[in-house]
C-alpha cells in the first residue's frame, strides 16, 4: 500500500505540534502551514542524501523563516539523517537537543545556515547561489549543478534586507535559486494588511525575477509551480497560498498559532481533524517507511557524482577548495621580504589592496567585492576581474549600495565552501552590516570585512562617516577577530591571520589617510601574538604606551618625547586584542606587566574598554564624542592626538 502524501505531511505537523506542545514554547503554525509544500520539495524536486550530508554537489536548502524550525527538524528525521532522533525532537529547545529554538548550522548537519533573524536566510541563500555558479564556471557541470531553495515567510520579504538580496539575485541572474513563500496572509501581530499593502509579485518581476503562485495545500499544484521555478532561467519566487496553523481546527488560519503551543484541547481537536490517530512522537512504520524509501533516493544521485569526481582532472584542487584549506606557498612571505627591503609610506587601506595583489594571485578561493566604494576600499586587484550574469568565473562583484545584502552573501559564499568572501564598505557602515557580521560570527563563518575610513583620520566627511566607537563595539562580538594594523607589514600580516581563521570572521579596519611605516623586522608574524612590543624603553621603564593602528605611529612619536624628558617608554602595538587576550599570562605580563609603570592607549576610538589593558590608574586617550568635518590634520589636533598634546599629561601623571 503506498502511503499518502496528505500522510506523510500530517507527520510533519504532528511532531511539529507535539514537539511544541512538550516543550511549551515554539512555532506551530509555520511547519503546519508548509508541511504539504515541503513534503513536495523533498519528494520530487531537493538533491540530497542524508547519509553524506554533506556531499558537496548537494542543493543547499535554507528554511529563511527560521521560527518555523520543526519544520526542518521534521524533515531530516523523516528522511533519515543520523540526528535528529526522535528523543532529539522530543527534546526541543532544551539545552541537551539539536533542535535548538532556531536551527543552527554548528548543530546540526542538514542545516545549512542558521536562521531566525528575518529576511537573513533568504539573503545567505543569495550568497550560497552566487557560490555555485562561481565553482559552476571554474570546476564545470560535472562538479558543481545545484540549485539552492529557500523556504521564506511574509516577514523575511518585508525586510529591508529583502529588497537587497532580490535586487542582488535579479540582477546576477541566478536562475539556481528558488524561493518558495509561505504566503499566509499572517504575521505575530495579525493579519499582513495590517502593515503592508505591497504587490509583492510585481516587486519581484521588476528585478528581474519569474513568480509563479499556487495552492500550497494541492500537491499537483505544488508540483506544478516547483517545476516551472525550476525550469526557469531567472531567480524564482513561489508564491504558495497556505493557511498558517493547518490541521488545527480552532486556531489554523490566525496568528494564535504562529508562536505558543496550540494547547492540550486542540492538539487533540487536531489530531482528529488530521485523521492522526497516533501518540505523540509516534510515526506509523508504513509512513516512516515512505519518508525513509524518499530519502534514500538521493544515494544514486550522490554515487553518479562520486564516480565523476574520482575520475576528474581537477580533484584533488576541488576537495582542497571545498575543504577549506589554503594552499602551500611562499606570496605572503615574498610580499613580506620586499616590503621589509623598500617599506612604503601608504594608507592601510593601500596596504590592504597591495596584500591582496599578492593573495588574490596565489589564491584562486578569493571573492572580493565591495557595496560601491570600490576605488575607496581598495578591494579590487588586478587578477579579479567582474563576476558577472555573463561570467561568473570573476571574482570580483559589484555588489551596489547593498552593505547588509552583501554581508549576508558573503556568509552564504563562505557557508556554500570552496570560496573565500572579502568585501568592503566604510568601517562606519558596519553598523548596516553588523546584524549579518553577527550571523558570521555565530555561524563560525570566514568572512573577510575590509573596511576602511577607519576613524576621525578620514577627515572632511565629518561625523556622519567618521567610526567612533565601532572598533570596540566589533571587539566585543564573540568570535570576531577585529583588525587594526599600523602600517604595510602589519597589513600584510592581518591579512594573512584573516585568511587562516577558518572558524570565523574578521574584520580589518584600515585608514583613509597615509601612516609611517613602523614596523621592519618581517623575521617573525608578531601580529600572530595580537600585540607585540614594537619599541623598548631606554633605560628603567616607566611608561607602557599601546596603540592601535593609525595611533602606532603617534604613540612612537610620544615615546621619543618622553625619552627626551628621561621617562623609558615601552610602545606597544595590538592590531588585534582578541589574539593578544589568547596568550599565556607570561606573555600578557612580559608586554604589560611591571609595578608602578604608567599604562596608557591610545586610539583614535572610543576609550570604553581600554582600561582593561591600562588598568585603573591607567590613561586612556582616544574619543568619546562624535568626531567633524575638518581635514584630518585639524582633527587629530582638535581632539588632542598628537604627540604635544599628549606627551604633557603623561609626564603630569607620571608625578
Ligand atoms: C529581524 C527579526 N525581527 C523580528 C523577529 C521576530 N519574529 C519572528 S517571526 C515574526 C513574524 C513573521 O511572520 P511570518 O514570516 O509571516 O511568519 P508566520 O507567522 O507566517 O509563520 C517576527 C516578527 C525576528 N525573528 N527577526
Ligand atoms: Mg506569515
Amino acid at each position: 500500500m503506498t502511503v499518502s502524501e496528505k500522510a506523510m505531511a500530517n507527520a510533519i505537523r504532528a511532531l511539529a505540534m507535539d514537539a511544541v506542545q512538550a516543550a511549551n514554547s515554539g512555532h506551530p503554525g509555520m511547519p503546519m502551514g508548509m508541511a504539504d509544500v515541503a513534503t513536495v520539495l523533498f519528494s520530487d524536486f531537493l538533491k540530497f542524501d542524508p547519509a553524506a550530508p554533506n556531499w558537496a554537489d548537494r542543493d543547499r536548502f535554507v528554511l529563511s523563516a527560521g521560527h518555523g524550525s520543526m519544520l526542518i527538524y521534521a524533515l531530516l528525521h523523516l528522511t533519515g539523517y543520523e540526528r535528529p532522533t526522535m528523543q532529539d525532537i522530543r527534546d526541543f529547545r532544551q539545552l541537551s537537543s539539536p533542535c535548538a529554538g532556531h536551527p543552527e548550522n554548528l548543530h546540526l548537519e542538514g542545516v545549512e545556515t542558521t536562521t531566525g533573524p528575518l529576511g537573513q536566510g533568504f539573503a545567505t541563500a543569495v550568497g550560497m547561489a552566487v557560490a555555485e555558479r562561481h565553482l559552476n564556471a571554474v570546476f564545470g557541470d560535472d562538479l558543481v549543478d545545484h540549485k539552492t531553495w529557500v523556504i521564506a515567510g511574509d516577514g523575511c520579504l518585508m525586510e529591508g534586507i529583502n529588497h537587497e538580496a532580490v535586487g542582488l539575485a535579479g540582477h546576477l541572474g541566478l536562475g539556481n535559486l528558488n524561493v518558495i513563500w509561505d504566503n499566509n496572509s499572517i504575521t505575530i501581530d495579525g493579519g499582513t494588511d495590517l502593515s503592508t499593502s505591497e504587490d509583492i509579485p510585481a516587486r519581484y518581476r521588476a528585478s528581474g525575477w519569474h513568480v509563479v503562485s499556487c495552492n500550497g495545500h494541492d500537491f499537483d499544484d505544488i508540483r506544478r509551480a516547483l517545476g516551472e521555478a525550476e525550469a526557469d532561467p531567472r531567480p524564482s519566487l513561489i508564491a504558495c497560498e497556505t493557511i498558517i496553523g493547518y490541521g488545527a481546527p480552532n486556531k489554523q488560519g490566525t496568528a494564535a498559532t504562529h508562536g505558543a503551543a496550540l494547547g492540550e484541547e486542540e492538539v487533540k481537536a487536531a489530531r482528529v481533524e488530521l485523521g492522526w490517530d497516533h501518540n505523540p512522537f509516534e510515526i506509523p512504520e508504513d509512513i516512516m517507511t515512505s519518508w525513509r524509501q524518499l530519502g534514500a533516493r538521493g544515494a544514486t544521485a550522490h554515487a553518479e557524482w562520486q564516480a565523476r569526481l574520482a575520475a576528474h582532472g581537477d580533484r584533488e584542487e576541488f576537495e582542497r577548495r571545498m575543504a577549506g584549506d589554503l594552499p602551500d606557498g611562499s606570496a605572503m612571505q615574498d610580499y613580506l621580504a620586499s616590503l621589509a627591503a623598500d617599506p612604503p609610506k601608504v594608507a592601510t587601506r593601500k596596504a590592504s589592496e597591495m596584500a591582496l595583489e599578492a593573495i588574490n594571485a596565489a589564491l584562486p578561493d578569493t571573492i572580493g567585492g565591495s557595496a560601491d566604494l570600490t576605488g575607496s576600499n581598495n578591494t579590487k586587484t588586478s587578477t579579479t576581474k567582474p563576476l558577472t550574469k555573463e561570467d561568473y568565473s570573476g571574482r570580483y562583484i559589484y555588489y551596489g549600495i547593498r552593505e547588509f545584502g552583501m554581508a549576508a552573501a558573503m556568509n552564504g559564499m563562505a557557508l556554500h565552501g570552496g570560496v573565500i568572501p572579502y568585501g568592503g564598505t566604510f568601517l562606519v557602515f558596519t553598523d548596516y552590516c553588523r546584524a549579518a557580521m553577527r550571523l558570521s560570527a555565530l555561524q563560525q563563518a570566514r568572512v573577510i570585512y575590509v573596511m576602511t575610513h577607519d576613524s576621525i583620520g578620514l577627515g572632511e566627511d565629518g561625523p556622519t562617516h567618521q567610526p567612533v566607537e565601532h572598533v570596540q563595539s566589533l571587539r566585543t562580538m564573540p568570535n570576531m577577530l577585529v583588525f587594526r594594523p599600523a602600517d604595510a607589514i602589519e597589513t600584510a600580516e592581518c591579512w594573512a591571520l584573516a585568511l587562516k581563521h577558518k572558524t570565523g570572521p574578521s574584520t580589518l579596519a584600515l585608514t583613509r589617510q597615509g601612516l609611517p611605516p613602523v614596523r621592519h623586522d618581517v623575521s617573525a608574524i608578531h601580529c600572530e601574538k595580537g600585540a607585540y612590543r614594537l619599541k623598548a624603553a631606554n633605560g628603567e621603564k616607566r611608561v607602557i604606551i599601546v596603540a592601535t593602528g593609525s595611533e602606532v605611529s603617534l604613540a612612537l612619536g610620544v615615546a621619543a618625547q618622553l625619552e627626551d624628558a628621561g621617562k623609558g617608554t615601552d610602545v606597544i602595538s595590538m592590531p588585534c586584542t582578541e589574539l593578544f587576550d589568547q596568550q599565556d599570562d607570561a606573555y600578557k605580563s612580559d608586554l604589560l606587566g611591571g609595578e608602578g609603570v604608567l599604562r596608557v592607549s591610545i586610539e583614535a576610538g572610543a576609550t570604553f574598554g581600554w582600561e582593561r589593558y591600562t588598568g585603573r590608574d591607567g590613561l586612556n586617550l582616544g574619543i568619546d564624542s562624535f568626531g567633524a568635518s575638518a581635514p584630518a590634520g585639524d582633527l587629530f589636533a582638535h581632539f588632542g592626538l598628537t604627540a604635544e598634546a599628549i606627551t604633557p599629561q603623561i609626564i603630569e601623571k607620571l608625578r
